[in-house]
């Protein structure tokens, strides 16, 4: 099994994470250019990460690479509430990365322009709402949903892309997973 990705992103990491104690081939490319954009390409058209290839078979986006996992090892499938937990998570984390690639394109912004507002919006309200339920308990666990709340979290502050002013529950949960050994062996800071 190979996966195809980097050592920043945050959906990649959640697939190194379930796939701590499986043997795989972790491909660790530049998507932005050179020889790993032209990896990417020949693995993945829609040019993004996680990629996984098994035994020829390609899969594409890391929630279909998480279901593939899945019906592989014969585990139970995620329920919906759960799969809602990771449509909240994917917003967060899809909006920050569209806010991240517009700062590294250099393009200056501000909150009144509609791309920024609708991103900022989907942030707050997402993450407002991913903090309660972390008080709720509804994250307690260390499973797929827990691991992407964590990579995402844990890449906010990375990137220092949100200070998480009130977001109490989330720092707190991320502070809870930190010293993990697989969530170590992926950090990003190296
Ligand atoms: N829905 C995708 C999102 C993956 C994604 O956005 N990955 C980022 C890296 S964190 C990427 O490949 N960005 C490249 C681009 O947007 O061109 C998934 O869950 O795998």
């Amino acid at each position: 099994m190979k996966l195809y990705g980097s050592g920043t992103s945050p959906y990649v990491r959640r697939i190194r994470i379930v796939l701590a104690n499986t043997e795989h081939e972790f491909h660790n490319l530049n998507i932005f250019e050179g020889e790993g954009r032209a990896i990417l390409a020949a693995k993945n058209p829609a040019l993004k990460i996680p990629c996984l290839e098994d035994d020829g078979q390609l899969i594409f986006d890391s929630r279909v690479i998480y279901s593939y996992l899945l019906a592989k090892f014969d585990l139970p499938p995620l329920s919906w509430d759960q799969e809602n937990q990771l449509t909240l998570i994917d917003g967060a984390n899809d909006s920050f990365v569209e806010l991240f690639l517009l700062k590294r394109s250099g393009i200056e912004t501000n909150d009144e322009q509609l791309f920024v507002r609708l991103q900022k919006e989907r942030i707050a309200s997402t993450l407002t709402l991913l903090n309660e339920m972390v008080e709720a308990g509804e994250f307690d666990g260390w499973g797929y949903p827990s691991i992407a709340l964590f990579t995402l979290i844990d890449w906010v502050e990375f990137r220092e892309l949100h200070p998480l002013t009130s977001l109490d529950a989330l720092k707190a949960f991320r502070e809870k997973h930190i010293d993990r050994i697989e969530v170590t062996a992926t950090d990003p800071r190296g």
